[in-house]
């Protein structure tokens, strides 16, 4: 008959075609994308740098308003180094690369590093 044919003909598809698998989990894993890993940059003392160039670079630099530039200059001058600020890797080793670089342009030993944060 007809209709057994046109059945058994599915079935054999249906069969052949295997497990779907075309089809979604019912529940995804949502996962967020990691933060990059932060590095800080680091104001480094010397006996040689005026105050107020530093202060000056700081703000010019860094963008830190007048006290806070006071208050790392001091941290420093006194403790050997300061944390500055943090960044991702590549723009924490540009700033300080390029306010070390005022300070040779300005006839001045002042060092910035850069170190990854714990
Ligand atoms: N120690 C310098 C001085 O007495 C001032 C200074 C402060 C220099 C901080 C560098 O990171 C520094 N003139």
């Amino acid at each position: 008959m007809l209709l057994e044919r046109i059945l058994r003909a599915s079935r054999s598809a249906i069969r052949s075609a295997g497990p779907q698998s075309d089809t979604k989990p019912r529940s995804a894993t949502v996962t967020k994308p990691a933060r990059p890993p932060l590095h800080k940059v680091i104001l480094v003392n010397d006996d040689f740098t005026p105050r107020d160039f530093v202060v000056r670079l700081l703000k010019a630099e860094f963008r830190v308003p007048e006290a806070q530039a006071q208050v790392i200059m001091l941290t420093a001058h006194t403790k050997g180094s300061c944390v500055v600020a943090v960044f991702t890797r590549e723009i924490a080793e540009e700033k300080a690369n390029r306010a070390t670089e005022f300070a040779r342009n300005h006839g001045y030993p002042l060092l910035f590093t850069t170190e990854p944060e714990e």
